[in-house]
């Protein structure tokens, strides 16, 4: 293999730049660091004659960083190397072999800087954070959202009973769960008919625009007969397991759909829950951003069920929430050129409770999704819609939940059942 490491390089803007944490096994880290270098471009395990000093030249990685105390290596790439729209050969490059090779103990992807010419091949979102104001008309406040449980077992009837109840409640979207797909118990065209219909009662009874965000997630072909027939039945939102299905069959939904795509993310942590080995959920989410997602969901810094840190679902959202900014901008985040901000979605054992606190730390520009959190309210659904309503309302407010539970019974029970 040849040599990529020059600490003395000045890395370009221009080109792909990716940051990995890096354990060397049984060599030096510098060596390591040379066959994540060559492995993930150009290069392989002995000195082949065919690799040219024509192809060297132009297309040489080049290691620019090694911090040996956090073991955190920089690498960049030469754009040429990347096929534009094609985030599979991205992956398969600088996410690809190299987690499995023996000269490797941990490796994670940190971070990758897109230089211009490849975020201006790809979509982004087709609405974005505005847009989603805009459909749902909520100019400032931050979305509140259930997911119907259980995740599985309800007939699509009863699902779209629930979904009406929390709808009235107060809620601004419904997701159907993860796993919730086209069930034996539930099949999804029925599911679909039953909870639009719940849908535009909810929207006539409470003059508010409601989301449903129904599963799609299939093969790719079932997956847009899916989304077709949602946009048929004047569905306004569509979801995915951006995960599962995969980032190629994400886009070809991007492509097609006119609808908002909601992100779910199931399966991430097997990638981004050890420390040390595996891709970090900043990469995933802007991938999905660069693909098109319209709400992802971060994480929910540090409350609820899940694992993330603060530091890390703040990071991941900052970065799916910045804004276009003009070039010659003294910031760095001209580099998302057109690409629209995403809404974050918080979610994962969060009670109406929670809201205060949630609002503090992770802000306006976010659905707060809420399942058990409403469906396990002592009065029932559409109590804990109520709930979460009342609670966001006090909060816009500046009251604090416990005086504004005074005049509020479903925030009051909230509130016993929740609070520490
Ligand atoms: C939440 C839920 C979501 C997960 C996803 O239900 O079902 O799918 O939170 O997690 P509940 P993440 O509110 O009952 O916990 O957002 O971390 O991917
Ligand atoms: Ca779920």
């Amino acid at each position: 293999m040849q040599q990529y490491i020059d600490l003395k390089h000045r890395p370009k803007k221009t080109n792909v730049i990716a940051e990995y944490y890096l354990e060397p096994n049984r060599i030096s880290l510098e060596k390591a660091a040379n066959h994540v270098a060559g492995e993930s471009s150009i290069d392989t395990w002995s000195d082949i004659k065919t690799l040219s000093p024509k192809i060297i030249k132009k297309l040489r990685p080049y290691v620019f960083s090694i911090n040996k105390k956090q073991k955190i290596i920089k690498i960049e790439y030469p754009t040429e190397l990347f096929e534009k729209g094609n985030i599979p050969q991205i992956l398969s490059s600088l996410a690809g072999n190299i987690f499995g090779m023996k000269a490797v103990r941990s490796l994670k992807l940190l971070d990758i800087h897109f230089p211009e010419k490849i975020v201006k091949s790809f979509k982004g979102p087709r609405y974005g954070i505005q847009g989603i104001r805009k459909l749902t008309k909520i100019k400032k406040r931050p979305l509140i959202g259930t997911i119907i449980k259980p995740k599985l077992g309800l007939t699509a009837k009863k699902h779209a009973k629930l979904a009406y109840q929390a709808w009235v409640g107060g809620v601004d979207t419904v997701k159907d769960d993860e796993n919730l797909t086209s069930m034996i118990f539930n099949r999804f065209k029925k599911r679909i008919d039953l909870t639009l219909k719940m849908k535009r009662l909810a929207e006539k009874e409470t003059g508010e625009t409601k989301i449903y965000m129904p599963n799609i997630s299939a093969e790719t072909t079932e997956m847009i007969k899916r989304m077709n027939y949602v946009q048929r039945k004047n569905g306004n939102y569509i979801m995915v397991d951006v995960l599962t299905v995969g980032f190629s069959a994400l886009q070809t939904v991007r492509n097609k759909s006119k609808l908002p795509i909601h992100a779910h993310r199931a399966m991430h942590a097997a990638l981004t829950k050890d420390k040390k080995h595996g891709i970090s959920m900043l990469v995933l989410a802007k991938l999905a951003r660069l693909i098109g997602v319209d709400t992802l969901h971060v994480g929910t810094a540090f409350i609820g069920k899940m694992f993330e840190t603060k530091k890390e679902v703040l990071d991941t959202e900052r970065e799916i929430e910045r804004q276009y900014i003009k070039k010659n901008s003294h910031l760095l985040e001209q580099r998302w050129y057109k690409i629209k901000p995403v809404m974050a979605v918080a979610s994962g054992g969060l009670n109406p409770v929670q809201i205060p606190k949630l609002v503090k730390t992770m802000g306006n520009n976010v659905v707060y999704n809420f399942g058990g959190g409403i469906h396990a309210h002592p009065l029932g659904t559409e109590a804990g819609a109520k709930a979460a309503r009342q609670a966001l309302e006090a909060v816009i407010k500046k009251k604090t939940l416990k005086q504004y539970s005074k005049n509020h019974n479903e925030l009051k029970l909230a509130l016993e059942k929740w609070s520490k």
